[in-house]
């Protein structure tokens, strides 16, 4: 999975992604120029791998990774000239999702520039500049589609393209994101290629100073509905990522109410709201979490896993990392008749342990 941090200049992208991954980016109250993004690729610790690979003992442990990518920030107005620069906009273009980051902090030269604090007039600004950036990509490609088809470049795909151009137009137009758009399988092929960013889930991350963590619950109401919110303390979790020692880390999280990681908490937050889940290889070579989609099936798995196990797809072998665990071993799955074969269609449970049988 790979989550990019947008939100307006100064919003604490940097923080938040030092916060998450530990590493220490430059971060500043003034304007910098660096507008390359910042990446980095975070194990998700989940503690099911830790036990099943102390089960197996394998040779190799794997867990899950969330790529986070840090952009430079947005200003208002930004869509005219392209609210991303080239490098960005390609980067953002293969996110899975989009965390929009929202000040929640005061400094006093941030606000000299930006002003006081105003997360709600912020989410407003960033969603309108990405409907806009859209808008602008759509109606240009309506213009060109226009002028083809004036000039008899009259094709049934050019005119079914027009069609669906049109109502992204009317719908962008109206303020709303290509996301939540109902198309059909034809439409979203013909316009995939555009891949607009505000077709991509977004989610909000609430960058509170201390004081004020915990103290949202007015303005997460307010978006209920609209975007899902993780509320972050992202300086004081990013000056976290300088402490060794776990329980210290503790001492001062529950001094203001955090109960997990900042990296847990997001990938927590991230698969439930994304729809991601996890299933499991074992043997004695390798323990391997792997992430799919919710719905997602037994032959999506094999794809994961390796293009070939989805070609030569014969059947899974499937069980629960909750009987493994519970009954103690493989073999004790077997003899309680826990231990399944699926077909293709086998829709796939978090938690799942598969093994595909495949022969190309
Ligand atoms: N008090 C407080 N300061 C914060 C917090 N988060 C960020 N800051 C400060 O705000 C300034 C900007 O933080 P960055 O993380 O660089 O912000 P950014 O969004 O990456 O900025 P750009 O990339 O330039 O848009 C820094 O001086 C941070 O120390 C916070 O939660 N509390
Ligand atoms: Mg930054």
């Amino acid at each position: 999975m790979n989550i990019g941090l947008i939100g307006l200049r100064k919003s604490g992208k940097t923080t938040i992604f030092n916060a998450l991954t530990g590493r220490a980016e430059e971060v500043s109250e003034y304007v910098t120029q660096k507008m390359e993004p910042n990446m980095a690729v975070v194990d998700v610790l989940d503690p099911r791998v830790t036990e099943l690979s102390a089960m197996y003992q394998p040779k190799k442990t794997v867990y899950a990774n969330i790529e986070v990518v840090d952009f430079a920030g947005l200003s208002a107005g930004a869509a005219e000239h392209g609210v991303f620069s080239g490098e960005a906009m390609a980067r953002v273009k293969t996110t899975d999702a989009l965390a929009i980051v929202l000040r929640n902090y005061t400094d006093p030269v941030v606000d000299e520039t930006y002003g006081t604090p105003n997360p709600a007039a912020d989410i407003e600004s960033i969603t309108t500049e990405l409907i806009l950036a859209d808008q602008i990509v759509a109606e240009r490609r309506l213009e060109r589609i226009r002028s083809d088809l004036k000039r008899g470049k009259k094709t049934p795909t050019l005119a079914a393209e027009e069609k669906t151009i049109e109502r992204l137009v009317a719908r962008l137009n109206d303020g709303l994101p290509v996301a939540g758009i109902e198309l059909t399988e034809e439409e979203n092929r013909l316009i995939s290629g555009f891949q607009f960013v505000s077709a991509k889930p977004v989610f909000v991350v609430l960058n509170s100073s201390e004081d004020r963590y915990g103290k949202s619950a007015e303005f997460i109401e307010s978006l209920s509905g609209k975007h899902d919110v993780v509320e972050f303390a992202g300086k004081f979790e990013m000056e976290l990522t300088n402490i060794d020692d776990a329980d210290e880390r503790q001492v001062f999280m529950d001094d203001i109410g955090i109960t997990e990681s900042a990296i847990s908490r997001l990938t927590t937050f991230a698969y439930e709201k994304l729809g991601y889940i996890s299933f499991f290889t074992v043997g004695s070579d390798e323990v391997r979490a792997w992430t799919i989609r919710v719905g997602e099936t037994a032959l999506d798995a094999a794809g994961t896993i390796h293009s070939d196990l989805a070609r030569g797809f014969i059947r899974a072998e499937v069980f629960s990392y909750e009987d493994v665990i519970n009954l103690g071993s493989e073999k004790a799955v077997k003899e309680k008749g826990k231990f399944r074969l699926e077909g293709k269609s086998y829709v796939v449970h978090d938690g799942d342990i598969l093994h595909v049988r495949f022969s190309v």
